[in-house]
Order: C-alpha cells, then structure tokens, then sequence
C-alpha cells in the first residue's frame, strides 16, 4: 500500500455516499416465521432427488441468453452446469438471508449441499456508472484511515466456519458485514476465511461484455492446448519500497518476488521486464511484450483502480507499466494469459466516472470507466483470460511487523500451486493459494491493535478472481476431455 494519509472528513463523505446506497432493507431473522409449506410453494430447483452440478453460474435475468453457449460449452468439456437468475435465487431463498447478498450465500450453501457444486461463477458488476449492481456485492467493514468499507468475493466462497454451520461474517448480529476497524478490537469475530466453494466473478455491465468474456472462455478453452506461446511467463517488476524510505527496504522487493514465481513455474520460459535492467522503461515495453501472448502475466508493484508501476532502483520515479487508457493497445488475439497483478485496488471494481468530480476520489483514480483488472479481462481481441487482484489497498510485508506474508506471498503461492502442486483448474487454484495463506498465517481475531492479522484478514478477503473459476488453465486437449 501507499502510506497517505487523507482528512476524515473525507472518508465521512466518502461512507455517506457508499453507505446509505449499498446497504439493503434488512429482515430480522428471529422474526420470520418458519412456513413448511416453503418447498411446494416455491418449486425449488432442489428436488428430492440429487441431480449432480459441479458449476452453477449466477448472473441477473438479463444476461442469460449470453450464457447459454457458456453452458453448452461447459457441459460439452463434462462439467454439469446449472445456470439460475437472481431471481430465483431471491424466490427460493426468500425465508433466508438478510438482505440479497445473503440470500445469494444462502443459495450457494444450498447448492454445494443438494448439487455438490465446486464452482460458482456470479456475472453482473455495476450497472453503468451508478452504485447500483447487476449482481450485489458485500461491502464488508475493514475499516482504516483510507477506506471505511471494501468489497469482498471471499465472502460467498467462505460459506461455513470452523464448526460447519452457516459463516454469516456478522457474529454480532447487525447489519454491517465483516467488521473490524484497524486498532479496535473485531466486531464480527471468527470468521475461518477458508474458501469452501471456488468463486469467480465477471462483473460485465452489459450484454455485450457478456458475449466478449463467454466468446474468450469458450475460445481459451478449445484452442491453447499446446501452443508454444502459452509456455512464456511475463513477469514486470521493480523496485516496490525505496529503501531511502526505510533501512529494511532493501534490494528489489517487485523482482525479488517475480524470480519466486518463475522459481515456481518449473515448465515455463520466464520473460523479465525490470526496472533495474531497464526492460521495464515505460508502456511500451509491456505492451510489445504481452501482444506476443503468454500463458501467466504476473505485476508486482503499486496500482490504483486505474493503473500499474513500480520505481526504478531506489529511485523516486514512478514507472506506469499499464494503465486502462492504453489497453486498447494489447494485441494478443486468441493468445490470453491468466493475470495476477500485485498493487492496490487494481481490482475495485466500485469505481466510476462520477468519482471524478470529487478531489479525493479522483487523486486515489477511482474516477474512471471501469477498473484495470475488469477492463483487461473484458478487452477484445487481446487482454486476459483472468485476472487475480486487490479490491481495496494490498498491503504487503513492509506493512506487517513481522515482515513476513501479505499480498506478495500469496501471490507466489499460486503459482506454486499452479506450477508444483499442479492445480490446473483455476478456482481451485485460487482456493489453494487462498488455504495455504491461511494456514500459514492464521487469524487471531482477538487482537485489539493494528496488528498482523488485520493485513492477513485483509489480504484473503479483498483477493479476487475476475474470471470462470472452473476455468481449466492451458485448455482442454480435446473438447470433449472431463476435468474431474
Ligand atoms: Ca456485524
Ligand atoms: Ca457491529
Ligand atoms: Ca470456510
Ligand atoms: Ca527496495
């Protein structure tokens, strides 16, 4: 993360303007009244018989005729598919949840129980420029002198906790998610963060954008088997903490972490682009580089929803390596890598144009059409297949008092699960980094100082994967090859 600090005044406006217009009416659940007359009243999709699904796809009404070869695609590689709407996801789980986004986890543990569903793909982002969503997102409360609210994926992939019930990520009760201000003590305590469900999202704002990503899925799939260009690795770097800032800041923290990527992808043939050898000067570089395609492109540096750099050596300077305004550029046809980038908010997919008119909004780059991670997925003709980043500030071990762990470590963690472990499928490979991360850094949630397990707590829940979490990263060998 960058270390600014901004008046609070401003983070006043920046909650009034979020607040009252992303939290929904609200049930109390102690209220509502059992009816047993639920199952026949409401036709549920969960019939008395099991009928296996390992994917179900959740998108509005709206998009569904955009999914359907989505679908088809999907059940031609082996993998049962059920595709349901909001809708319906409202309807069958109108006894349950306090507000849509619950209903939607209400659903999820539904399905992963009656279906035995292993992944879940949610399409919908914002609608248009307004705070308004195709499919809603869970604002959670991790709070800190930057930001008052986040948003959180993890939250419908973490479906129970370390008991097996239901992980509500609301212990105390009200209406407020995953709270835990920075320095005070967690207010929604326990949650176990261990994704049970892998979880992607596509958070298209149009039908258009629907089509593009279902036509690249569909394309990724059948045709990289392979090709020779999948097996180049991109990996763009520099130096990510000066160490004029601080003694402990030394060497090429961006670099240092790539060469563990590549250290970890054993059958890949690493491309460098670094500040300190200079193969990293400016946009053009990434740009040459990526329009040859690639298997895996990995940022590691700074971001804002609109862009990506790091510093040359101990230099002030600030190097953008990619920003929203020059992806247009990327000429990649058919040749799509799977994309982490390492930064803050590359992923917040919150933003909007009308974040312009305000100062603060605008200096942090949240003035803008659509974030780097989702416009770099949705690009056509080039871009990403997926993409893996932060939806809120990424803090890394400069920020920990143990200097240890934080973003760049689970980042290494998936390619390590890609690389050596062999997790091809990538919401799985996404909950294996997830799960690892996890273990080796747990969460003691009764902490009551800004300490490490707020970054680690942090880290795992703004960790999202823009992308079809099942996904079969290389693609098939031939269409009709099951993944099991
Ligand atoms: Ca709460
Ligand atoms: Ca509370
Ligand atoms: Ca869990
Ligand atoms: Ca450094």
């Amino acid at each position: 993360m960058k270390h600014n600090n901004y008046k609070k005044m401003l983070v006043f406006v920046t909650v009034l303007l979020l607040f009252g217009l992303t939290i929904l009416p609200t049930t109390n659940a102690s209220n509502i009244k059992i009816r047993k007359t639920f199952v026949d009243k409401h036709q549920t999709p969960f019939s008395s018989e099991y009928s296996p699904y390992k994917l179900l796809i959740i998108s509005p009404t709206k998009f569904t005729g955009e999914l359907e070869p989505l679908v088809i695609h999907k059940e031609s590689l082996g993998i049962e598919t059920k595709l349901v709407t909001l809708t319906d996801v409202y309807d069958y789980m109108d006894e349950q949840g306090r507000d849509e986004a619950e209903k939607i986890k209400y659903f999820i543990k539904t399905a992963i129980e009656e279906w035995g569903i292993e992944y879940v793909l949610l399409v919908g982002g914002k609608k248009g420029q307004l705070p308004l969503w195709h499919l809603p997102v869970r604002y959670i409360h991790m709070g800190n002198n930057w930001e008052y609210e986040i948003i959180s994926d993890l939250y419908y992939a973490d479906i129970y906790d370390a008991e097996g019930n239901f992980s509500s990520w609301n212990s105390d009760g009200d209406d407020f998610f995953g709270e835990w201000f920075n320095g005070e003590e967690a207010e929604d305590k326990d949650l176990d963060l261990y994704p049970d469900v892998a979880v992607g999202r596509l958070p298209c704002r149009n039908k258009i954008e629907v089509k593009i990503i279902v036509n690249k899925i569909i394309e990724y799939e059948t045709t990289t088997f392979d090709k020779a260009w999948f097996k180049d690795m991109i990996v763009i770097a520099g130096d990510t903490y000066l160490e004029s800032h601080n003694p402990n800041w030394t060497g090429y923290e961006g670099e240092y972490y790539a060469e563990l990527a590549v250290e970890n992808m054993t059958d890949f043939n690493p491309i460098r682009l670094y500040t300190s050898d200079e193969t990293l000067s400016g946009q053009g570089d990434v740009i040459k580089a990526l329009s040859n395609g690639c298997g895996f492109v990995y940022f590691v540096g700074h971001g804002n929803p609109q862009s990506w750099g790091n510093h040359p050596p101990n230099d002030e300077k600030f190097i953008t390596g990619l920003s929203v305004q020059k992806m247009h550029k990327l000429r990649n046809n058919h040749k799509y890598p799977v994309c982490v980038v390492s930064g803050c908010h590359n992923s917040q997919f919150d933003v909007s144009i009308f974040k312009f008119f305000n100062r603060v909004t605008r200096n942090r780059g949240e003035g803008t059409l659509e974030c780097w991670s989702w416009r770099l997925t949705r690009k056509i003709g080039g871009g990403s297949i997926a993409t893996i980043g932060c939806t809120a500030l990424g803090f890394t071990k400069e920020d920990k008092d143990s200097f240890q762990g934080a973003l760049n470590e689970i980042e290494v963690m998936f390619f390590k699960q890609y690389g050596q472990n062999n997790i091809e499928v990538i919401g799985d490979t996404w909950s294996a980094a997830l799960t690892e991360y996890i273990d080796t850094y747990p969460v003691n949630w009764n902490i009551t100082t800004s300490g490490d397990s707020w970054i680690d707590a942090q880290v795992v829940e703004t960790w999202t994967l823009f992308g079809d979490p099942s996904l079969l990263i290389g693609g098939y060998r031939t269409p009709s090859f099951s993944i099991d």
